[in-house]
């Protein structure tokens, strides 16, 4: 009966169906399946009351006092702000304006590179959607609102339990007047490996059409040639490419040469030449240093003419220094965080460089009350993500020596603790400082940076030094990715892999020098969702979860099968996410527009003989009682 009022649905039959079509559209589900929804989230919350959530098990819990965020007021109507500008006059005109006006524009990257940088990427759209109402009304002059790419695409699916085009749907309704953004890896759109070039047009188009209005697409070796595909596909879709240089290495080491002024010159020429709006500098580890950033910024905006939007980290405590003199140099727009969630691996503290500029000719406009009010709503979000603290405690200059990527650092930490490599972080620092030398010297960043990890991890737990790993004497089974990368499946660095190191990891295979799109097949994108619908019992597939699977497949089926069995998840409060409820607390949870369930957890009894505890609630008033098998 579902199936046939879903295939007479007006809605259906006009074609206009999209994802979250039978997520929204409740009388689809009459009474009784409406019920089933609601069962699968008192399901969801029964199991995790009984037997606790995976990623949060064994980690440090918030403090009992940790209350629900609360977000400021606003005012009625958000006024106009960059958004209303593309919408009404396109990309150019965006860029033009970027340059034409004086104030430092900020782009705000809470949503994306903050969390995911402090946080291991596991904030909750639930946490996002509260508050940026807020930023559409207060904060009208931000350039742009980054909150979507980079990690956060997989770890909704993977950790979350969300879909992340829901996410992107739900910010671009309540912030109608900013721009999003979000981070493209080029050619490995937000995975970690190059699709075929149709697979990255549909996912850039689909991203354009669901509410991303700014790209930054970047190439994790730096390669132009590989970011042709995307970048193409933005301008396509009408919104702003930000054709984007990472920045490694150090301008004034002249033992760095390849990385020298003339190179990042040079690179953003080409990005120019293939029709980048925008040019943005990205530095992922935080390495560029105030002096440098004076005359790297002031070189390209001579010598490139396009406007600049400059990211870096934090990981050193000189973000805030850097950026003060990209702005002295005319960078046009920068990137920072909340207060909350910035510093350490994170971005300049968004509130510190507002006030900075203040009274200067670059005041950015930004209302420090409403920036106060945004962050203090952020720091009450936080304190429910204890579980995901990295531990780090201060800046750290060690990043000039290893050059990691914010979201990286505290990563591989914990990924060198979990191999019982706790004591001996200092090493896997210099080893892979080592690995980025015997590569040749590489722009480090998803996914090259996740290669250089892999193989210095590998290299400090088997205890090989790099003339060892050099020597062709020895035998050395090299990680995977590793492989991967010399094959040339990521696609070229300046200058190419040295020859030794290729000959050694291949053993002799030829490694492919093109492009790596340009020797895969196009995937037949109406088979592929077929075959996914199929395989999901005749669920109609549209072009977001057929992006979803085509990036991820095991990752989009393994959330797909959840969501039958736990339902709309993401409308839970966070902390009954992580840790389920205790005996007498309510809760509220909008699984519909205008459908809220009321939940009180009653009661659990003793597990019986059959393993399973009975888990009494009353929803919307009525009792309900849910049996989960205690796997404890
Ligand atoms: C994951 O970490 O695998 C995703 C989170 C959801 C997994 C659900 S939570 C309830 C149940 N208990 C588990 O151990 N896994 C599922
Ligand atoms: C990502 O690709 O996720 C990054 O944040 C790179 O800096
Ligand atoms: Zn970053």
């Amino acid at each position: 009966a579902f199936v046939e009022n879903l295939l007479k649905h007006p809605t259906f039959l006009d074609n206009t169906y999209h994802t979250k079509f039978i997520d929204e559209t409740p009388e689809l589900f009459h009474f009784k399946k409406r019920r089933d929804r609601a069962t699968k989230v008192l399901t969801y919350i029964a199991d995790i009351t009984v037997n606790g959530h995976p990623e949060t098990k064994g980690h440090p819990r918030p403090a009992a006092s940790v209350r629900a965020p609360r977000a400021p007021q606003t005012k009625a109507e958000p006024s106009m702000g960059t958004r209303n500008l593309l919408e009404q006059k396109g990309p150019q005109a965006v860029a033009d304006w970027m340059g034409q006006q004086r104030q430092l524009l900020i782009t705000d990257t809470t949503m994306r590179d903050g969390h995911q940088s402090l946080l291991a990427t596991r904030m909750r759209s639930h946490d996002m959607i509260k508050i940026a109402p807020a930023y559409a009304a207060n904060l009208p002059q931000l350039f742009s609102v980054e909150c979507w790419g980079g990690a956060t695409f997989d770890v909704a699916y993977r950790f979350l339990q969300e879909c992340p085009w829901q996410r992107l749907r739900d910010l671009r309704e309540r912030m109608p007047n900013l721009m999003t953004q979000m981070l493209l890896r080029a050619s490995n759109g937000v995975g970690y490996t190059n699709y075929p070039d149709n697979v990255v047009q549909k996912f850039v188009a689909t991203a354009a059409n669901t509410g991303v209005d700014v790209f930054r697409v970047f190439d994790s070796l730096n390669w132009v040639e590989n970011m042709r595909v995307a970048m193409d596909a933005v301008i396509e879709a009408g919104k702003v490419c930000e054709g984007t240089i990472c920045y490694t290495g150090d301008i004034f080491d002249p033992a760095r040469a390849k990385y020298d002024l003339n190179y990042y010159v040079a690179m953003g020429k080409e990005l120019k030449a293939a029709g980048a709006h925008v040019l943005g500098l990205k530095d992922m580890a935080g390495l560029l240093k105030p002096s440098q950033a004076r005359v790297l910024v002031k070189a390209l905006k001579n010598e490139v003419g396009l406007p600049i939007h400059f990211h870096t980290h934090d990981t050193a405590g000189s973000a805030v220094a850097t950026i003060l003199a990209a702005s002295e140099a005319g960078v046009d727009a920068v990137d920072c965080a909340m207060d909350a969630f910035s510093g350490n691996t994170s971005q300049a503290t968004l509130g510190t460089v507002v006030e900075s500029l203040r009274h200067t000719d670059r005041d950015t406009g930004l209302d420090m009350k409403a920036v106060r009010e945004i962050s203090d709503y952020w720091e009450e979000v936080r304190t429910q993500y204890a579980a995901f603290e990295t531990g780090m405690q201060a800046p750290s200059s060690e990043v000039y020596l290893h050059e990691m990527p914010g979201g990286q650092f505290t990563n591989l930490k914990a990924q060198a603790a979990s191999l019982g490599l706790d004591d001996r972080w200092p090493e896997v620092a210099r080893t892979y400082a080592d690995v980025n030398q015997m590569f040749g010297d590489i722009v480090k960043v998803t996914p090259s940076s996740k290669v250089v990890g892999d193989m210095a991890l590998m290299m400090v737990s088997q205890g090989l030094t790099r003339a060892e790993v050099e020597d062709p004497k020895t035998e050395v089974s090299f990680p995977d990715s590793v492989i991967d990368m010399m094959r040339g499946n990521l696609g070229q660095p300046p200058g190419g892999f040295p020859e030794g190191i290729v000959k050694k990891v291949l053993k002799g295979e030829a490694p492919n020098l093109e492009r790596p799109g340009k020797h895969l097949a196009p995937v037949d994108l109406e088979a592929v969702r077929a075959k996914l619908s199929k395989e999901l019992e005749g669920m109609p597939i549209d072009d977001e979860d057929l992006c979803g699977y085509l990036m991820y497949p095991k990752v989009f089926l393994d959330y797909m099968g959840r969501h039958r069995t736990y339902g709309p998840v993401r409308t839970l409060p966070t902390p009954t996410f992580f840790y389920g409820m205790e005996p007498s607390e309510e809760i509220s949870a909008e699984i519909d527009p205008g459908k809220t369930l009321e939940i009180r957890l009653q009661a659990a009894s003793e597990t019986n003989e059959d393993g399973e505890v009975k888990v009494f609630f009353e929803l919307n008033g009525q009792p309900r009682v849910i049996r989960v098998a205690n796997r404890l």
